[in-house]
């Protein structure tokens, strides 16, 4: 039977008693082989995406809000909010929805994907825009809810945390171990945190070993590798536009003591990575999502990093369909034709035919 994370992995997580469940049956995505890309990093290894786009919002922020808002409703909350970049937004608007609960989110101006906007307003949720960044919009919902009784559902609820732990379990029950190597983009920091924390409970209860964590930020973005918070973060990937990352701390220390590290990529790369994927493997994930396998190419290419013989697993956060504005730019105008046979010849035929 399809069940929720939490009829599944519950027993595994920090949840107090009184937690509720408010499911949409996430998790459960697949991890898929993309051997054309291991090869064309030089080959010799394993290399799998693990596709959270396919979660019910479409980001692996589902994971996180199903334990966040359960809790929630369970001690009698009536409204939850948060800041986010746009993912966590349409989240926690679908798992209020589920709830029966209000939704406030708050997001920076201009700066969230097409996709995750209309996500949160199909949801039903009060959108609210700040002239300002996602920092400015965190600071705001954790001083509005030391202030008045509405539930912060950021990962800096630990809630969070322990739902996207179940990540990290699912990967280690498809491989039978975990992998030699977790490469993910890095915003906010919550999600390699909670990764970290999800390869070290079950590697205390089932012995699968931890993997070493690669944590990739974007050029623009980047103060776990600048080592100090970055005013004014600039991004083609606006899921990962943060410039003082809530759970920054952690996130270093998780991979330090992973034997990993935190690195940068710029958006050119992301942006190649993101068409290599969906054009070499079929794998259409939004911006950020290609971060992660970006940082991995440099790091192979630079030899920094042997993967020779190893199984490597690269997160895939979110789904290309959150952002299709940034497609519509980045390719050409499809063309339009008369509706004739000597129109179309022309133009397929004119047009190469691609090598397997
Ligand atoms: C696709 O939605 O911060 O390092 O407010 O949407 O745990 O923050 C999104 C983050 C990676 C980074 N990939 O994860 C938000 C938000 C995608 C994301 C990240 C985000 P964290």
């Amino acid at each position: 039977m399809t069940t929720g994370l939490l009829d599944r992995y519950g027993h595994l997580l920090d949840l107090p008693p009184h937690t509720a469940r408010v499911t949409l049956l996430e998790g459960g995505t697949p991890l898929i082989p993309t051997p054309r890309l291991a090869r064309r990093m030089g080959g010799g290894f394993d290399l799998l995406i693990k596709y959270e786009g396919l979660n019910p919002t479409g980001s692996f922020k589902d994971r996180g809000m199903t334990a966040a808002v359960s809790e929630a409703v369970g001690r009698g909350a009536k409204r939850v909010i948060c800041a986010s970049t746009g993912n966590t937004a349409a989240s926690a608007a679908a798992y209020a929805a589920r709830a029966g609960l209000g939704c406030v989110v708050l997001i920076p101006e201009g700066k969230v994907a097409a996709g995750k906007l209309a996500g949160a307003r199909a949801y039903g949720a009060q959108v609210v825009q700040i002239k300002g960044s996602f920092d400015d919009a965190l600071r705001l919902v954790v001083e509005i809810t030391r202030r008045h009784p509405i539930a912060l559902v950021n990962s800096i609820n630990p809630y969070r945390i322990e739902g996207q732990k179940t990540a990290a379990f699912e990967i280690c029950d498809d491989l039978g171990a975990a992998p030699d190597l977790l490469c993910l983009p890095v915003g906010n920091a919550g999600n390699i945190t909670a990764y970290w924390g999800g390869f070290k409970r079950y590697d205390e209860v089932k012995g699968s070993g931890l993997p070493r964590l690669l944590g990739v930020q974007a050029e623009g973005a980047a103060p776990l590798v600048l080592g100090h918070p970055v005013e004014k973060p600039e991004t083609v990937a606006t899921a990962i536009r943060i410039g003082r990352p809530a759970r920054g701390e952690e996130a270093l220390r998780a991979a330090e003591e992973s034997g990993g590290r935190i690195i940068a990529v710029s958006d050119a790369q992301i942006l190649e990575m993101q068409r290599l994927l969906a054009q070499e493997e079929g794998i259409w994930v939004e911006p950020a999502s290609a971060a992660g396998l970006a940082g991995l190419a440099q790091e192979v290419a630079a030899g920094r990093l042997d993967v020779r013989g190893k199984r490597v697993v690269a997160v895939c956060t979110g789904h290309g369909l959150k952002d299709p504005d940034i497609i519509s730019r980045a390719t050409p105008q499809p063309k339009v034709i008369a509706p004739t046979m000597d129109a179309l010849e022309e133009i397929v035929l004119q047009s190469e035919e691609r090598q397997p």
